[in-house]
């Protein structure tokens, strides 16, 4: 290499390039297909970060099983058909405000993959929402849905509005707006979008009027309905529910479990509320909880019911639930990651679990981080817990117990029936227990035991790859 280099130094300018170009040629014909269609990508969707890091997450370690069919994959182009979407909508939000001033926001709807089911994918309202991050969520729901087990596609759509601080007029306009121009694209057979981040039980009801009176058509279009008009029972709780499942299955394959453990939870919204509360009813001691400006720490245990009250009914912020708790710390930032802990469970938003709190975790004796938003976590954080003995469970897995409960109130919507409590929980539980198993199993086959990212992947991948083949270039 050095003499290469020295080479190099003294030859003349045309010699150089030609050198250089002769290398890359060769270095190009070295790449494997999964590193073609990363470059490609790259190249192409350059401002969509997240979306970049969905799709490198996935792709990456999926390579196993691509080397063991390259050559079917790449003469279908199927790498490719994977990472664009089938189509994505764009459109402007007009809505009046309190004031009578016209505000306007944009709204999004990516239709990812519907090879094994219609579109399904939560909408999410929060001021930071662009393309690239709608693409990243709808890419992970591909995988999620596959997951659960049940004939669901991957969609996510939402809008740069923010409803914190909107009256209830105001976000009534908002979303009838919204669903005037998205309820042109989905449909109960089509694509079914649902809660996330910012959209809650208020959003989805004034959405599914709008779609009423517009279509005319009674139909489970939405999921996360209220339970008068079509929801289903345990369907708030099921994401938070569903990861701390997931979490006693893979606590219990490792001889352990929930009684007893500290836990710290990132978040104080729908996921973060209702893991802290399963969380507890295991016997584990919640200590933590933040929101976009800080969070408290309350060595006695989060108080479920004030969390509630705070949070569902006031809409305030986590000062108010530390002025009311005696034994709570409240702090401004972030930090919940210092707190020790046996378990972590982040329950926010992208990329805040970064580097430096994957090592205060592990130097803490943090046993297992489960993920209950969606790529909390950064590449290299994972990376750094996986290989310091902290076992790890994405997203795609560890939070699929909400679209999979989406998809049994659209099973009860079809149907015209509603299910108890208890037989949507216990389904919900089995299919968490499943996936566990599912993603063990696959990380196993492909000789990578306990890396619960890759088995994720792979157990995902395979149905939505054989659904995808067996149906043509499409
Ligand atoms: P909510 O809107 O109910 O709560 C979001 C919580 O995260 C709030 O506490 C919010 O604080 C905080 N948060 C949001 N954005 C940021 C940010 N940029 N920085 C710091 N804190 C932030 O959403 P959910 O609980 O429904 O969603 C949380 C995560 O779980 C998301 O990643 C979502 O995609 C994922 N998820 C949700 C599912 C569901 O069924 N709802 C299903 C599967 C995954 P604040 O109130 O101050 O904004
Ligand atoms: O990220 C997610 O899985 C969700 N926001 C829930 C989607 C749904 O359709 O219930």
């Amino acid at each position: 290499m050095k003499s290469c280099i020295f080479f190099l130094y003294n030859v003349s300018d045309s010699i150089r390039i030609k050198l250089l170009m002769y290398i890359i040629v060769k270095e190009i014909e070295k790449m494997g297909y999964v590193d073609e269609v990363l470059e490609k990508l790259k190249a192409k969707n350059a401002s969509e970060p997240e979306f970049l890091q969905a799709a490198e997450e996935v792709l990456d370690s999926l390579r196993p099983v691509i080397d063991a069919n390259e050559a079917v994959y790449r003469k279908e182009a199927l790498l490719e058909r994977l990472v664009e979407p089938d189509r994505q909508f764009k459109f402007r939000v007009p809505w009046v405000d309190d004031k009578g001033q016209v505000q306007v926001n944009t709204g999004y709807r990516v239709q990812f993959n519907n090879a094994i089911g219609p579109y399904k994918g939560g909408l999410r309202l929060h001021p930071s929402v662009n393309i690239g991050i709608i693409k990243f969520l709808g890419f992970e729901q591909i995988f999620k849905n596959s997951l659960t087990g049940l004939p669901i596609g991957g969609g996510k759509g939402g809008s740069d509005f923010d409803p914190k601080g909107k009256s209830d007029r105001e976000v009534m306009a908002f979303c009838q707006s919204f669903m005037t121009e998205l309820c042109k694209y989905i449909g109960a057979d089509v694509d079914v979008p649902a809660g996330d981040i910012g959209t809650g039980a208020r959003e989805i009801g004034y959405m599914f009027g709008q779609y009423k009176r517009i279509r005319g058509s009674y139909e489970g279009v939405l999921t996360g309905k209220g339970l008068t008009y079509g929801g289903s029972l345990a369907r708030t709780e099921a994401t938070g529910y569903g990861l701390l499942y997931i979490t006693q299955e893979l606590l219990k394959c490792h001889g352990e479990t929930m009684e007893g453990k500290t836990v710290v939870i990132s978040g104080s919204g729908n996921v973060a509320i209702y893991a802290t509360e399963k969380a507890q009813q295991m016997g584990a001691k919640v200590v933590t909880v933040s929101d976009s400006t800080g969070w408290v720490y309350d060595p006695e245990g989060i108080d479920v019911a004030l969390l509630k009250e705070v949070k569902e009914v006031k809409r305030a912020r986590l000062t108010e639930y530390a002025a009311a708790r005696p034994s709570a710390e409240y702090h401004e930032g972030r930090g919940v990651w210092q707190i020790k802990c046996d378990i972590a469970l982040p329950c926010a938003t992208q990329n805040e679990l970064l580097l430096d709190d994957a090592k205060q975790l592990a130097a803490n004796g943090c046993k297992a981080v489960c993920e209950g938003a969606n790529m909390p976590t950064t590449l290299d954080a994972t990376k750094y817990l996986q290989e310091n003995g902290v076992w790890f469970i994405g997203g795609k897995a560890a939070n699929a117990g909400g679209v999979a409960t989406s998809a049994l109130e659209m099973t009860q919507n079809s149907e015209r029936l509603s299910w108890t409590f208890e037989e949507v929980d216990s389904k919900l539980q089995q299919i968490m227990v499943n996936i566990y198993h599912n993603i063990d199993d696959a990380a196993k086959r492909y000789g990578m035991e306990g890396n619960y990212v890759a088995g994720a992947n792979i157990a995902g991948f395979e149905k939505v790859a054989e659904a995808m083949l067996a149906q043509g270039v499409c």
